[in-house]
């Protein structure tokens, strides 16, 4: 680039010069200027080709070091592990980095770890294993859950790692893996298994468990949190109903009810109202007791108070009715509905769906766990005149999961 550059330089002082002047001295004297130009670039030039030399160098040196190092890697490999009797050794690169994985002959157990890896200090990890003999002619794999594999293979390896079953036909081979493996790509005489839970996120949509996948050798499997059972299609996970179950911790004066994940004992009291007293005639309910003529305290207190426990999934779709309240009979002319204030007013709202009901409306998404406590009021009025009130205290439990 410089060159270039003090070429079209030197042209152009060259012409401008021509034109200009006509003495032989002034032409010398611009002749030494270019000249002393030309040497000064000549010399800045000489400068950057010789960096640029060294940096070459540089660079050479350093890939002429990184192949006298992968080669010094080659010879710094770990001893070849001790032979395994009753068994065999799988892998055959002892370098650093690189495992080894044992097996042992039909009618024996692998005691100690199924691979041993290269490390830097150029000795493997782990102990050695050996093979220990075992009397048991059935091959038993009691970790394996709902294994699709056939267990008739007599090698297993480490159990995500198995050898393939080859064929040699003319002069290719072919192998093929067990049901739930696949060739492994670092050695084509090897079976990795496949993890499916990896492989369904990343190719297809959905879920292939309803909470947790568990990859295993050959296989995978569903779990869910506690309080729920694995579903029939080994997939969902369904609520374990422990107050049906009988499997609370309830006391007897307390009321059971079951939560998705979960169950919770409730004590129910009666409210205080002022001038009003209560008793329970029910383990839902609590019905006042007759008021004194004229105590007007007493008659505004509700008549009486039901409890109502429900359960509910996280994030559930709003608007959502969650259930229905109606009077079996009234004697004043109006039904009135209302929610009383509470911590999950904001929640819920009261419609009214008929002449003697009404329904409480979850109106938006709550995100679980969660209790929330809403107050329905009915009001029974005749001539707008306050006949009695009734209260129905409702507490919702919202599951920590959306199932
Ligand atoms: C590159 O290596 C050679 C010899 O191997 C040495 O003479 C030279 O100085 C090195 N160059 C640099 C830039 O380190
Ligand atoms: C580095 O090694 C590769 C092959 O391992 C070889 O082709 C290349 O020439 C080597 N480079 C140097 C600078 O020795
Ligand atoms: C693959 O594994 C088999 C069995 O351990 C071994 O005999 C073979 O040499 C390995 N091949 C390569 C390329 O590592
Ligand atoms: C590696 O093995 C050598 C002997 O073979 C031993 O002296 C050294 O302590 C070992 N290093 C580790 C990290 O086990
Ligand atoms: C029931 O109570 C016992 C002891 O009080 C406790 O160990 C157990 O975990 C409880 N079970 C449940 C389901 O709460
Ligand atoms: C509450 O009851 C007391 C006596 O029991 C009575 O004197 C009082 O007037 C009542 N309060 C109201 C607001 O009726
Ligand atoms: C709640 O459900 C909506 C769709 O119904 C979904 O878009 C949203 O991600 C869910 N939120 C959570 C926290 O699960
Ligand atoms: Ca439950």
């Amino acid at each position: 680039m410089k060159v270039f550059f003090i070429i079209i330089f030197t042209s152009q002082l060259f012409t401008s010069q021509g034109q200009d002047c006509q003495s032989g001295q002034e032409v010398l004297n611009a002749l030494r200027q270019v000249q002393k130009l030309l040497s000064a670039h000549e010399t800045s030039f000489l400068q950057s080709l010789r960096s640029l030399r060294k940096k070459l160098s540089l660079l050479q040196n350093s890939t002429v070091k990184h192949n006298k190092s992968n080669t010094d890697k080659d010879s710094t490999d770990c001893p070849p592990p001790e032979p395994l009797a009753n068994g065999r050794i799988l892998g055959n690169v002892f370098k650093i980095g690189h495992e080894v994985h044992f097996l042992c002959s039909p009618g024996f157990q692998l005691m100690g770890p199924e691979t041993r890896v290269c490390l830097d200090s150029q000795n493997w990890s782990g102990a050695q294993p050996y093979c220990k003999f075992v009397d048991n002619t059935v091959n038993n794999d009691a970790s394996a859950s709902i294994s699709a594999s056939s267990s008739s293979s007599p090698h297993r390896v480490s159990s995500h790692v198995r050898e393939s079953r080859c064929i040699e036909f003319l002069d290719s081979t072919h192998c093929t893996c067990e049901q739930g493996y696949s060739i492994s790509s670092h050695n084509s005489t090897l079976c990795t298994d496949i993890d499916e839970c990896e492989l369904f996120r990343l190719t297809r949509p959905g879920r292939l468990c309803l909470h947790t996948c568990v990859n295993t050798a050959g296989s995978f499997h569903c779990e869910c949190p506690a309080g729920y059972s694995l579903g029939r299609d080994s997939r969902s996970c369904h609520d374990i109903d422990e107050c049906a179950r009988a499997t609370h911790n309830c006391s007897s004066e307390q009321v059971c009810v079951n939560t998705y994940g979960g169950h919770r004992c409730v004590d129910v009291d009666c409210p205080r109202f002022r001038n009003a007293t209560y008793i329970k005639t029910s383990p839902l309910r609590c019905d006042r007791n007759p008021c004194i003529q004229g105590d007007n305290a007493c008659f505004q207190a509700p008549v009486s108070v039901n409890f109502h426990f429900m359960s509910v999934v996280s994030n559930m779709s709003t608007p959502t009715v969650l259930f229905r309240l109606s009077a079996a009979r009234i004697l004043g002319d109006v039904l009135r509905f209302g929610l009383l204030g509470n911590q999950g007013v904001q929640h819920f709202t009261v419609q009214r769906s008929g002449k003697l009901t009404g329904q409480l409306v979850m109106v938006n998404a709550v995100q679980g766990p969660a209790a929330l406590e809403v107050d329905i009021e009915m009001s029974e009025m005749e001539r707008r005149v306050l006949l009695g009130r009734y209260v129905t205290k409702v507490t919702v439990f919202v599951s920590p999961y959306n199932f």
